[in-house]
């Protein structure tokens, strides 16, 4: 052959899909993009467009109708819901009573393409848990992502409004897929800049291609904002010129972005701003943004995520903070709650707001990126914390009420319910630096439209979607992830240990950190209060009494040690080292065995890992064989650096049946990582 022919053939096998690199860059969208569907739709719009053009290019069956129409049924699921109906072979009918609809069903069917062997005759009927599904980017204008392990941001606010990185466009169809329909740009932690007009335009342009795929755009605002970019001598949210700046400021935004979702605010939180400078209430500052975005149909997600130096439990903080202003919110205020009373913890109770506000919407936050689980460098698939979550029985309405139903609008009708996740996502190749860190974003979504799924079946998808529908691998493969959780508090903080990280990054284990001068609440000490005499957190009524912000029989239950779970045990107790285990076990062995466990967990994955090798492609088997590397010497790094430090209390031997320790505590000590916020 000669050149030409060479490069032709070449050119050929590249549009043919015949060199497609596997980097992860096409995340669950693997499916061969080549089928020729006859789609139908009885209107016109650019949500239905997309649906369109995506059953076009992917829908390997018979004809598709796409109706928009009214009847009871569909305006019973909302304006998101849809309904599909007949056979793959024949035709399918999706109908919903908005365009939206008709994209999250397109969505659906192709979903259904790519997992499922046989389609058979379908009868489906949706509609989402949550009204909103949002994405919280910790972006900031500079391109760096606080906690994100990806690589800098995907919001390339340097070249915006006048280019257009093709990012945006993937990254919306990706979001659409999985039901998330809205997005906060930029960081908690604020830069007043977002809200110049300079950035605002910059939004504009992002916020015109989410659109069509059903997502709006949010922003996360800096309190101070009228006094630092309108130059007023203050921010009070009761001073009449600081609520017209917020007017004015407000209404520019919608007049570039008429759908403009609403803001997001972190107040007097880790050194913010907020209405407590001027001696208002969190209400009073959550309420002067409501009542500028009320006209526009705007909301206010309010950040319960509050806590001061001080004599009081970190845990017990944002009940107290909170529960006096119940009921005094606006109705488009939100209070956004993570998901624990600390903060994002391997493991934790959940909030105890949770149940306990009742007259004020609250919406879950839950963090997708790794910041407290290995990064981007452990696979750590989060579905199931997020299910334990879920189905965590708050008891504020009798048994059965679940932290889903508390939130969801089931127990407690507001005018919306909505759901967050920090998200993992970078300018990476992969987009969230680990392969399976893909799967954390894409469970998140799945969840928040229907928190009643399982863990394993939205591991099941995903596999056979981002990977192969081979049982030989998916089987294994999702085993190993579904573990993955358990594996990671067993080596980082089992039996309810927290917050025992390094220093600032949060990455290693320090639980001897110790910084003079630090704020008690940021060091390991405070959490684990190890000693001779044992070890753990007291927050028995005899202790901190954060058990008595739970509704009864919780507090009870976790009030008692017979009663309480052992998976939370030294989050609320504080026991000797000898305390008798339920199996037999002391405490301190307990927890040598549990270290011990979960590195062997992840020697075990690798185990898995390593078979896979024949059924997927070498790259991308290659990157996560290398990153179980990592994270089976963390596990033995975490293990040993625990195990040795708490011994100089318990004085006690580790069991001699498990694996010796291979490294010494005084290096340990020393080791100190040199890793950004961001990076
Ligand atoms: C903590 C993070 C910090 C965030 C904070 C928050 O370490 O970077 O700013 O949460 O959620 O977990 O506001």
């Amino acid at each position: 052959m000669n050149r030409t022919v060479l490069y032709i053939v070449f050119w050929w096998c590249v549009s043919a899909g015949c060199l497609k690199a596997e980097d992860g860059s096409r995340l669950w969208f693997r499916a061969e993009m080549t089928a020729q569907a006859q789609v139908k739709a009885n209107r016109e719009s650019p949500a239905i467009s997309v649906a369109v053009e995506e059953l076009e290019k992917r829908w390997k069956g018979g004809a598709v109708h796409l109706s928009l129409h009214q009847n009871k049924k569909l305006r019973n699921l909302g304006k998101e819901g849809y309904v599909i109906s007949g056979e793959k072979q024949t035709g399918i009918h999706i109908q919903s009573a908005s365009d939206l609809g008709l994209l999250y069903g397109a969505y659906h069917l192709l979903r259904l393409q790519d997992t499922q062997n046989d389609n058979g005759a379908l009868q489906v009927e949706e509609s989402p848990a949550y009204d909103l599904r949002l994405l919280n980017h910790w972006d900031n204008l500079d391109g760096t992502v606080e906690r994100g392990y990806a690589g800098y941001s995907i919001w390339k606010w340097d070249e915006l409004p006048e280019k257009i990185s093709p990012r945006y466009k993937e990254y919306a169809r990706a979001n659409a897929s999985i039901g998330i329909n809205g997005t906060v740009l930029n960081n908690v932690n604020a830069s007043p800049g977002i809200l110049t007009g300079n950035y605002l335009r910059k939004v504009k342009v992002i916020a015109d291609i989410l659109r069509p795929y059903g997502i709006k755009v949010y922003l996360s605002v800096n309190f101070s904002s009228p006094q630092i970019l309108g130059g007023l001598s203050g921010s009070d949210p009761l001073d009449t010129g600081v609520r017209r700046w917020w007017r004015d400021k407000i209404g520019e935004i919608y007049r570039l972005i008429p759908d403009f979702g609403g803001v997001l605010v972190k107040a007097n939180s880790e050194g913010q701003p907020g209405p407590q400078d001027y001696d208002r209430t969190h209400a009073d500052g959550a309420n002067m943004l409501a009542d500028a975005l009320k006209p526009y149909g705007g909301i206010v997600m309010w950040r319960a995520f509050v806590y001061h130096p001080g004599d009081e439990d970190r845990a017990k903080q944002a009940y107290q903070e909170f529960i006096p202003l119940d009921g005094k919110f606006r109705d488009n205020v939100i209070l956004q709650v993570k998901n624990g009373p600390i903060d994002f913890q391997p493991r934790e109770p959940f909030s105890p707001l949770f149940g306990g506000m009742k007259n004020t919407a609250l919406m879950p936050e839950l963090q997708i990126t790794q910041e407290y689980l290995g990064f981007s460098n452990h696979l750590v698939f989060l579905a199931p914390q997020w299910k334990e979550f879920f189905e965590s029985d708050t008891y504020c309405n009798g048994k059965g009420a679940t932290v889903a139903k508390t939130t969801d609008g089931t127990i407690f009708p507001h005018p919306v319910s909505a759901i967050a996740g920090v998200a993992n996502i970078g300018e990476d190749i992969n987009w969230c630096g680990h392969h399976f860190a893909q799967a954390n974003w894409y469970a998140f979504g799945r969840l928040a439209w229907n928190c009643e799924l399982t863990a394993d079946e939205i591991a099941e998808e995903w596999l056979r979607m981002a990977f192969t529908r081979d049982q030989a691998f998916v089987t294994p493969v999702k085993e190993m992830m579904l573990h993955s959780w358990d594996a990671a508090v067993n080596y980082m903080m089992p039996l309810g240990l927290h917050h025992i990280f390094a220093w600032d990054h949060h990455y290693g284990p320090e639980p001897w950190c110790d910084i003079p001068g630090a704020r008690p609440d940021w060091l390991p000490r405070y959490y684990h209060n190890a000693g001779e005499k044992g070890i753990g957190f007291d927050r028995t009524t005899g202790g901190s009494d954060a058990v008595s912000q739970y509704h009864a029989p919780l507090k009870e239950y976790f009030n008692d040690i017979a009663t309480c779970p052992e998976d939370l045990l030294l989050w609320f107790h504080h026991l000797p080292w000898d305390h008798p285990m339920k199996n037999g076990r002391t405490l301190w062995d307990e927890l040598c065995y549990r270290y011990d466990t979960g590195v062997r967990q992840v020697r075990e994955f690798q185990k898995i890992w390593d078979r896979m090798e024949r059924y997927i492609d070498g790259e991308r088997f290659r990157h996560v064989q290398s990153r179980l590397k990592i994270q089976s010497r963390d596990a033995v790094w975490w293990k040993d650096a625990c195990l040795l430090y708490f011994q100089t209390y318990s004085g006690k031997p580790i069991p001699y049946d498990i694996e010796r320790p291979v490294h010494e505590l005084d290096d340990l000590k020393k080791v100190k990582l040199d890793l950004k916020h961001h990076h």
